[in-house]
This record gives C-alpha cells, sequence and structure tokens, in this order.
C-alpha cells in the first residue's frame, strides 16, 4: 500500500482537493472515481502530483495504508449514500471514511451511526471555498469520533488556508457538528450576500451612480471594518462590463437569484431549534421573491411612491448605508452563532464558536476581518449570551444605529426594498424593547385557547374565564 490518504470522485472539488493533498510534504495520494475517464484525465495532466490511480474500490482500498483515511467529494445525497456502502465493503474496523460533499447534517448523523457500527470511523466535513479553496486552502469543518480526528487532524491542517499562522479546521463537534456549521455558514453568506446587494441598490437608486461608481464605493469600503472577500468580489462584479452590450454586466444579468438549498436548511433548522435568525431568513426569502417572475408581473401595476426619492447629501447617504450594512451583518452574524449554540445544546455537541470563528477568517466565502472581533469576543466570554451584546459590536451598534434608521426609513418611504436591513433593525429593536407585544399574543392564546399566562408579579400559570364571568383563575 503506497498511499496515506485518498480521495473518491474527482469533479472539481474532488480533483482540486486530490492535488491539494499531494503538493504537501508526505502525502501519497490515492485516486478514484465512478467513470474512471476523470481518473485518467486527472493522473495524466498532474504527472507532478505523483498520484495512484484505482479503477475499483477494491483496488483503492488495497492502494492506501492503515489505518486506510478516505475522503469523499461526489455529490451529495443519493451518491454519497452509495459511495459509503461501498467503501464500507472494502474498509476494515478503525479505517476512516469523510464525506467533504455538502451534506444536510442529519444525514451525516445517520450515516455516522451506520458506519460506526461497522467499526470504521465517519466524519462528516463540511469544506468551504469553492473550486479555489479546495486547490489552494479551504476552511474545513469536520464532525466525527475524536479517534478520527487524530489521524485526520494532521492531514487536514496540511491542507487547511491558514489565516495568521493559524491553519482553518478545527474538530468541530460529533458526528453530524462540522456539517451543521457549514450549514450555518452558507446560511450567514446568504445573509452578507443579500445585505451587500441592498446596499447596493440603495446607493444606487437613492444617488443615481453607475455600477462602476459604486465599485469604487466597495472598494474603499473594503479598505475599513467591512474589509471580506464578499465585499471584495462585489467590486469586481460591479466593475465588470458586458462585452456583447458594453452595458454594465449586473444590467443585463436576469434579476433572478438562485438557491442550491443550504440557506433553506438554515432556517428550517432555526424554525426548529425556535432560534429568530430572520436576518438569513430575508436573504433566503428575497432569493425566491425575485424567482416568482409571474408574480413580479401581478404586482408591478400595485402603486407606490411616484417617484425615486433622491438624497440631498450624498456623501452622508453612502456613510449611512454603510454603517446600516454594518450594522445588519452584525445581526446576521449574531443571529448565525446563535444557531450553532443552540444546536450544539439540542445535539450534544460542544462547540467552541470562538474557534468557529478563527477558522472562517480564511479559504471560505465569508472570510473577513470581522471574525477576528468574534473570536475576541467569544475568548473573552466562552458563554456569552448574546454576540451582538458584547462590546465591541455593542459600540458598533451604539455607533450605527441612527444612521441604520434613516437609511430604512428612507428605503420605506422611496419604495426601496431591504428586507434584510430592515428586519435585522426590527429584530435589534425587538431584543432591546423593555416590554414586547408579547403580553398580548398571550392574552389572545389564552382567550381563544385557554393556553393560560404568566404574570410579572406572581409565580405560576394563570387563566381567564374569557367566556364566564372574566376572574382569573390559578392554571
Ligand atoms: P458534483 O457534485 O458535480 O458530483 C460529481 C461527482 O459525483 C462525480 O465524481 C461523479 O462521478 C460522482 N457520483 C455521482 Br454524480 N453519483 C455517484 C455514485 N452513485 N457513486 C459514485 N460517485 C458518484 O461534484 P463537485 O461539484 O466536485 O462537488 C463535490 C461535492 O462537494 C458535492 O457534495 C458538493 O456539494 C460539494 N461542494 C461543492 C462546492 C463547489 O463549489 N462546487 C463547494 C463546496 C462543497 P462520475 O464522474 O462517475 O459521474
Amino acid at each position: 500500500a503506497a498511499a496515506n490518504i485518498g480521495v473518491v470522485g474527482l469533479a472539481v472539488m474532488g480533483a482540486n482537493l486530490s492535488r491539494n493533498l499531494a503538493s504537501r510534504e508526505g502525502n501519497t495520494v490515492a485516486v478514484f472515481n465512478r467513470s474512471p475517464q476523470r481518473t485518467e484525465a486527472l493522473v495524466a495532466a498532474h504527472p507532478e502530483a505523483g498520484f495512484v490511480p484505482a479503477f475499483s474500490y477494491a483496488e483503492f482500498a488495497a492502494s492506501l495504508q492503515k489505518p486506510r483515511t478516505a475522503i469523499i467529494m461526489v455529490q451529495a445525497g443519493a451518491a454519497t449514500d452509495a459511495t459509503i456502502d461501498a467503501l464500507v465493503e472494502v474498509f476494515e474496523p478503525g479505517d476512516i471514511i469523510v464525506d467533504g460533499g455538502n451534506a444536510y447534517f442529519p444525514d451525516t448523523i445517520r450515516r455516522e451511526r451506520a458506519v460506526r457500527a461497522t467499526g470504521i470511523n465517519f466524519v462528516g466535513a463540511g469544506i468551504s471555498g469553492g473550486e479555489e479553496g479546495a486547490l489552494n486552502g479551504p476552511s474545513i469543518m469536520p464532525g466525527g469520533s475524536d479517534e478520527a480526528w487524530r489521524t485526520l487532524g494532521p492531514i487536514l491542517r496540511s491542507i487547511a488556508a491558514v489565516a495568521e499562522g493559524e491553519p482553518c479546521v478545527t474538530h468541530v463537534g460529533h458526528d453530524g457538528a462540522g456539517h451543521f456549521v457549514k450549514m450555518v455558514h452558507n446560511g450567514i453568506e446568504y445573509a452578507d450576500m443579500q445585505l451587500i446587494a441592498e446596499a447596493y441598490d440603495l446607493i444606487r437608486r437613492g444617488t443615481g451612480k453607475s455600477p462602476a461608481e459604486i465599485a469604487d464605493i466597495f472598494a474603499e469600503w473594503n479598505r475599513g471594518e467591512l474589509e471580506s472577500y464578499l465585499i471584495e468580489i462585489t467590486a469586481e462584479v460591479l466593475r465588470q462590463n458586458d462585452a456583447a452590450t458594453g452595458e454594465p454586466l449586473v444590467d443585463v444579468i436576469l434579476d433572478q437569484a438562485g438557491a442550491k438549498g443550504t440557506g433553506a436548511w438554515t432556517v428550517q433548522t432555526a424554525l426548529a431549534l425556535g432560534v429568530p435568525v430572520s436576518g438569513i431568513a430575508e436573504a433566503t426569502f428575497a432569493r425566491s421573491l425575485s424567482s416568482h417572475p409571474e408574480q413580479r408581473a401581478a404586482a408591478a401595476e400595485l402603486p407606490g411612491p411616484a417617484r425615486a426619492i433622491a438624497v440631498d447629501d450624498e456623501a452622508a447617504f453612502i456613510e449611512d448605508v454603510r454603517q446600516a450594512l454594518y450594522a445588519s451583518k452584525i445581526v446576521a452574524y449574531s443571529q448565525g452563532f446563535d444557531e450553532i449554540r443552540a444546536g450544539a445544546a439540542e445535539y450534544g455537541w460542544t462547540i467552541d464558536l470562538g474557534a468557529i470563528a478563527r477558522i472562517w477568517r480564511a479559504g471560505c466565502i465569508i472570510r473577513a476581518q470581522f471574525l477576528n472581533r468574534i473570536a475576541d469576543a467569544y475568548a473573552a466570554d466562552a458563554d456569552l449570551a448574546l454576540l451582538m451584546g458584547a462590546p465591541y459590536f455593542a459600540d458598533a451598534l451604539a455607533r450605527g444605529q441612527e444612521a441604520w434608521r434613516r437609511v430604512v426609513v428612507h428605503a420605506t418611504a422611496a419604495g426601496i426594498p431591504a428586507p434584510a436591513f430592515s428586519s435585522s433593525l426590527a429584530y435589534y429593536d425587538g431584543l432591546r424593547a423593555e416590554r414586547l407585544p408579547a403580553a398580548l399574543v398571550q392574552g389572545q392564546r389564552d382567550f381563544f385557547g385557554a393556553h393560560t399566562y404568566r404574570r410579572i408579579d406572581r409565580e405560576g400559570a394563570f387563566h381567564t374565564l374569557w367566556s364566564g364571568d372574566r376572574s382569573e383563575i390559578p392554571a
């Protein structure tokens, strides 16, 4: 057996991950793909990698040193199950199967349990950063057992992105913890993207600036506290002109956003856990709204402000939008980290939230300076109840909240939809409210369903005899 690590599934992600592994000192990489052409093509294109090709699962297993370690990079879903079944047939107790695809975490929990029963280790590992990350260093979020991590840790550390000298990988927690955290990463990515898109739209419609001019604004923002990969690529997209028409590319792209489902998983999971991830939810719904042309056509004649409301002080407005973006971003991350905390409690994982912030600083799509501030907040208080309540973020929100309100007021008055900006502000105001109308909701629930309520001045549950004499009784 010649190889210390193997990869199954050699489409773009698997091929790039294999090359990344092969480029690291000490690794010899066995490669296998269901269709042999992909294996042949990869090996022929990269003689420098010294790949050990295999053309059957048995040959693949025979080419791996024990404990055998294989990373699966095939389509999520049935293909992953089929590949796991085939590997379980040829692997032995103590070997390690890693699923590096975008699995839904309940599937990972199920698979881990089934594979563990054979004595083989199963690790669900979220891998972020797309093709480029797979090749040059992704952010990796592995779950699975401590035993598997002992073998796998050094290998994953060697291929991960590096942020300030630290590899962007940590043992997130047991069984499905890694894929859970990867899911929330993607949900936060949806929110970040929608917030940036709303900022662009507000500036464009509020000031009439061209996409190229707005690209310059984003490039400027990228030198400050908003510094991030997504802001950087936004400037690039806005600066791009379409070769065919000469128009800004953003003006010829159909305005219907697609989705592969990880945003929806994040929101569904949050609903089940009772965690209000309103920023992520609005971002996911904004994509859905955009993709219903028939409904948009039916609504096109509904009245709104007669004409766009221009701003008088452009520079001040742009600075307001920047602050609103930053404040809304703090809310989105605070909500995402809440979901991870709630998931850890529900599924029995011990997740170091500061470590999650640190492994997202490079290699992944939401990489940003900002994550250092999150890591700092959890370093100061690992049990922080509310990320946006940590001193650094509380200060930023205090500085930005007036600008944030002005932007939401402007958007509303001008008829410019800013769902993520405005729902994030509503969340902020909801949490900080001294009294919420939840009290009235409890009264309504007691009226029609005798669901009872608690009082502010006495212990216990109470019910008002709504259809009787309306006196109150202990429940
Ligand atoms: P794809 O998701 O397009 O999957 C293609 C691979 O799956 C091929 O190797 C194909 O083999 C294999 N496969 C299929 Br389909 N059915 C199979 C089966 N029944 N048994 C064995 N192999 C089977 O590849 P990708 O875009 O490289 O992504 C790989 C994984 O990484 C996915 O889970 C994806 O969600 C995840 N991911 C992708 C990105 C990204 O940016 N693309 C980022 C992060 C994570 P064949 O060659 O024989 O058809």
